[in-house]
């Protein structure tokens, strides 16, 4: 395993203090987390890592191996491991059709103004619709509900509908290039079924169809489950702001009574930020023995009310840390609840709650966890109630903590968040020129988007930031969204005071614009919003996405989504750097296809580099060459 010794002591799992300070404690506590469970898991097997394990059938599993070149059927590993790939990829797939639909769902049911929700965007209501051919002469209420119904019926749409996202979002020279390939997606649900259907026992064992399915479906979810998603979202909750907050474990407040949003999906927790401000609810916190309610954020939900901090989510109080975490903040024994809303809620966080006092309540009718029985389902029509049943199972669970038990690290760092497309063209005045400028001179030699997940494989957080520090050391910018984000907001890379950290070019452009080295675009979902920012970058030069001095990196990717978005940044034409490596390498042709022959279809392929110097270095040397390609 790729773990710290810099320091005398044992070797660290964590690239954070606060975290390994917390791992020692549950080892000393006896309580097993990810770490542990990690090493009694090696050595791995060689054969899932490489994707080479069919459990389709009943004749199976089978591997391939050099005893046996194709599985009992007479599956080739090329059509096991394409296979595989696309049932991870329509696993993210659905995920996300599932965050989408709640939100169109609750878009609806405010527009009819049976929710505590308002339209948080109303301009970009505005603009949305009127891009998807509302009629503008409505009222806001009357477009929001319009688009709700236009985003579902979007979602089931047949696979040979085309998506109006596709058309209304995509630049013109991606759709040429989807067009001609074959891959243009119809909608996510249709999407889902063809490429359940097909990658079951035998329907299609056609490797190069399979990757082209994959795509396909990767697409329709860039389109609705990441541009889409975001879309909604902003317009129900409103755009990221500029705004200053916290992140780390050191933020937890041992007097408070402690709710922690953890998951994907924002709706609850925003009702439970607002629930926890009722002059009602905070006496009983104080009769309780608390001084108040404070509401942290952990992975993705949290990132999202990070970002609306400055409006919808003001009352917030700063950032954990990424899914990793979730263990080591219950075992501070100060957090009382813990909302799990959507994806990367480990049973794990079970195992360490029951040696607490903490209390863990599903948020969402598709989450469940093994011996957690309280439930209070999202429903976007009862959610006041809801969130302030929530803060009083909080309360009641504050009174059963153990003061004995408590122990919270000193560590926590500033945060300058919420950046997106509409809060950089304000900053900038109002215009990407002075962005465009600084790119084109050189200050800026090019963006690089860390994102998504943490990993375990790599040492938590080490390859993110590794990569991270050589981009912005060679004067590249950086932008994040997932738990790559929560990484870098602890070891300080998005407080606008570390620009010591960047190239000097880069560093003048920071400190002019009194930005951060890293700049935090939200959870993962908000991959759309970077694809966002990149389509508006290559319109105003001109340029397709793919010509751009761009690069993406997900060096520590973990699960089924993130294997959509990686297909997705492919097929928008991005160099794609992914860690670890995935595993595709049992099939030279899926290899082949992936790290080479697709660049020649879709303008950009997957970087595997498992060192993460290298890595960087590799993705700078494209960057510079697609600044030579545009003469700048
Ligand atoms: Fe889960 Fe989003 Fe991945 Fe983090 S980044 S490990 S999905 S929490 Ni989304």
């Amino acid at each position: 395993m790729n773990i710290c010794h810099t320091c005398a002591s044992s070797p660290c799992y964590s690239a954070h203090k606060s975290t390994n300070e917390m791992y020692e404690r549950t080892r000393n506590l006896g309580i097993t987390t990810v770490f542990d469970r990690w090493e009694a898991q090696q050595p791995q097997c060689g054969f899932g890592l490489q994707g080479l394990c069919c459990q389709l059938c009943s004749h199976g599993p089978c591997r391939i191996s050099p005893h046996s070149d194709t599985g009992i059927c007479g599956a080739t590993a090329d059509t096991i491991v394409a296979r595989n790939l696309v049932r991870l990829a329509v696993h993210g797939a659905a995920a996300y059709a599932h965050h989408l639909e709640e939100l169109a769902k609750t878009l609806k049911a405010t527009a009819q103004g049976q929710t505590p929700f308002r339209i948080g965007d109303p301009r970009k209501l505005r603009e949305v619709a009127s891009l998807i051919g509302l009629d503008s002469s409505k009222s806001n209420e009357q477009l929001a509900e319009a688009l709700s119904s236009a985003i579902l019926s979007e979602l089931r749409k047949g696979s040979d509908e085309r998506l109006l996202l596709v058309d209304v979002f995509a630049p013109a020279s991606r759709k040429k290039a989807w067009e001609a390939l074959g891959v243009m997606p119809g909608g996510v649900l249709s999407e889902i079924r063809d490429a359940l259907t097909k990658s079951m026992t035998n329907i299609n064992t056609d490797p190069t169809d399979l990757l082209l399915t994959a795509i396909r479906l990767s697409l329709a979810t860039g389109y609705m489950g990441l541009v889409g998603t975001i879309t909604v979202q902003d317009i129900l909750l409103g755009s990221p702001a500029l705004v200053e907050s916290e992140a780390d474990l050191g933020i937890i407040d041992p007097e408070t009574v402690n709710i922690v949003a953890h998951g994907h999906v924002p709706l609850m927790a925003s009702a439970v930020i607002w629930a926890s401000q009722k002059p009602e609810l905070l006496a009983l916190a104080r009769e309780a023995g608390a001084s108040g309610i404070k509401v942290y954020g952990s992975m993705c939900t949290g990132q999202e009310l990070m970002q609306r901090s400055a409006s919808s989510a003001s009352g917030f109080a700063g950032q954990l840390g990424n899914w990793m975490m979730q263990e080591y903040y219950v075992a501070t024994g100060a957090v009382d609840l813990v909302m799990m809303d959507m994806n990367c809620s480990i049973p794990g966080l079970k195992l360490a709650a029951d040696q607490f006092h903490t209390r863990l309540v599903s948020v969402d009718r598709i989450v469940r966890m093994d011996g957690v029985k309280d439930h209070v389902d999202y429903d976007p029509e009862k959610v006041a109630d809801q969130a302030v049943q929530l803060v009083r199972m909080a309360i009641d669970a504050f009174k059963h903590r153990v003061p004995e038990n408590v122990y919270v690290p000193s560590h926590r760092a500033r945060v300058v968040a919420g950046f997106g497309i509409e809060s950089i063209l304000k900053a900038l005045g109002g215009s990407l020129d002075p962005l465009l400028d600084a790119i084109k001179t050189g200050s800026v030699r090019g963006i690089a988007a860390v994102v998504g997940c943490t990993n375990n494989r790599n040492g938590h957080d080490f390859k993110s930031l590794t990569i991270m520090r050589e981009f912005l050391k060679n004067n590249v910018l950086v932008i994040s969204a997932g738990c790559t984000s929560s990484g870098a907001q602890i070891e300080s890379l998005m407080d606008p005071a570390s620009t010591d950290v960047c190239g000097e070019k880069l560093g003048d452009v920071c400190k002019a614009l009194g930005i951060p080295p890293v700049l935090n675009f939200g959870s993962c979902v908000d991959i759309g919003r970077i694809g966002a920012a990149v389509t508006a970058i290559a319109d105003s030069l001109g340029v397709d996405p793919s010509q751009l001095p761009v690069a993406a990196s997900a060096p520590e990717y973990l699960e089924q989504k993130a294997v959509a978005d990686g297909i997705f940044a492919v097929s928008f034409g991005l160099l794609t750097h992914i860690g670890p490596v995935p595993p595709v390498t049992g099939s030279e042709l899926v290899t082949k296809v992936l790290t080479e022959d697709i660049e020649n279809l879709l303008g950009g392929k997957v970087l595997v580099e498992e060192d993460p110097v290298k890595a960087a270095s590799i993705m700078i040397a494209h960057i510079d060459a697609k600044r030579s390609a545009l003469g700048i």
